[in-house]
């Protein structure tokens, strides 16, 4: 039976008790389990958290082992080496598919039946391997994808244009990573067509604006692993947005990363493209419009994606 009020943590460093703050603030679970190699590190998490919650919401917060996660409607998996100054995500495969490779067959052993999403990276290799080392039906195996990237450059825009970052519809996707792409052809300011907007506010060289906001969208973890080691709020914020989405069932668009299994032409891998995610994890792959170049980006991102995954002993 699966308890639609609970979810587990598996990894509580940096991004793992990010990301229990951030569910406890949105209220969706009342029984939280933090799980980390280091025992303690998961009690002093939960402890400190638990102090919160007569200032947010009714629920528990504890450290627990993986007899706790059996029943749980979402388990969330951030446990695994981050990246260093200098270091790409794909350099982190190594250490984290070995990580993973000792974490799913604790899930399955138990008859896990909730949706598990991958937070660790490199995210699209880890969601894909999650994928073949559980048998889960693909939609119930969710990366957290270019959710992250799609917040970054909704920031990003709306500070070059003057207006809230909720009315920024745009969408990064791809590989959560080095290849991403932004879909700049169907992107727009609350019905308003990104360039004609940009006109409004009397932007001349468009063309510049989106190779800047790309470059910093997609370095944007660079930057501030350079200046404070890691990043984690900001990708705690965009899982626990997946994690409200699936729980309230509320069928939103979101470039999550999922298996492919034809749309763009690509199967075999798992990259980010919007989908619609509800209590069924990813409900439907969508395959949006995408312009000539966006399509020939996401076919760039996803052959090396590809030849990441060959070399997987899965
Ligand atoms: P961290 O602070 O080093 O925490 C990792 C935690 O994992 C530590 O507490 C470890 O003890 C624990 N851990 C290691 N092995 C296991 C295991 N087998 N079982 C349980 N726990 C284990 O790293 P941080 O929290 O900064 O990053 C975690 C992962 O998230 C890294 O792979 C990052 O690259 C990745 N990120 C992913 C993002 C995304 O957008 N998908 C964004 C930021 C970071």
């Amino acid at each position: 039976m699966i308890n639609v009020r609970k979810a587990a943590v598996i990894g509580c460093g940096f991004v793992g008790a990010s990301i229990a703050f951030s569910l406890m603030q949105k209220g969706i679970f009342s029984e939280l389990v933090l799980i980390d190699a280091n025992r303690e590190k998961a009690e002093g998490e939960a402890m400190d958290l638990s102090h919160g919650l007569p200032y947010t919401a009714s629920m528990r917060i504890y450290a627990g082992d993986y007899d706790d996660v059996a029943d749980c409607a979402m388990v969330i998996v951030t446990a695994g080496a981050n990246q260093k100054p200098g270091e790409t995500r794909l350099d982190l495969i190594g250490k984290n598919v070995a990580i993973l490779k000792s974490i799913i067959p604790q899930l399955t052993s138990r008859n896990f039946k909730g949706i598990l999403m991958i937070v660790s990276n490199p995210v699209d290799v880890l969601t894909y391997a999650a994928w073949r080392l559980s048998g889960l039906p693909a939609h119930r195996v969710i990366g957290s994808g270019t959710v992250l990237d799609t917040a970054r450059l909704k920031y990003l825009l709306s500070q070059e244009l003057g207006v809230d970052s909720r009315n920024v519809h745009a969408a990064i996707i791809g590989e959560h990573g080095d290849s991403e792409l932004a879909v700049w052809s169907s992107a727009n300011i609350s019905t308003v067509d990104l360039e004609q907007f940009c006109a409004l506010r009397g932007i001349q060289d468009q063309a510049a604006l989106r190779d800047k906001i790309y470059h910093e969208v997609r370095d944007s973890a660079y930057e501030i692993i350079q200046r404070k080691g890691a990043t984690y709020y900001g990708i705690a914020m965009a899982v626990s947005r997946i994690a409200e989405c699936v729980m309230k069932d509320e069928h939103a668009m979101l470039p999550v990363s999922v298996l492919l299994e034809g749309q763009y032409g690509l199967d075999g891998l798992c990259l980010s493209v919007p989908s619609i995610v509800g209590e069924n994890g990813v409900e439907t792959v969508l395959e949006i419009p995408l312009d000539e170049k966006e399509h020939q980006a996401l076919l760039a991102s996803a052959k090396q994606l590809k030849e990441v995954i060959a070399t997987l002993d899965l």
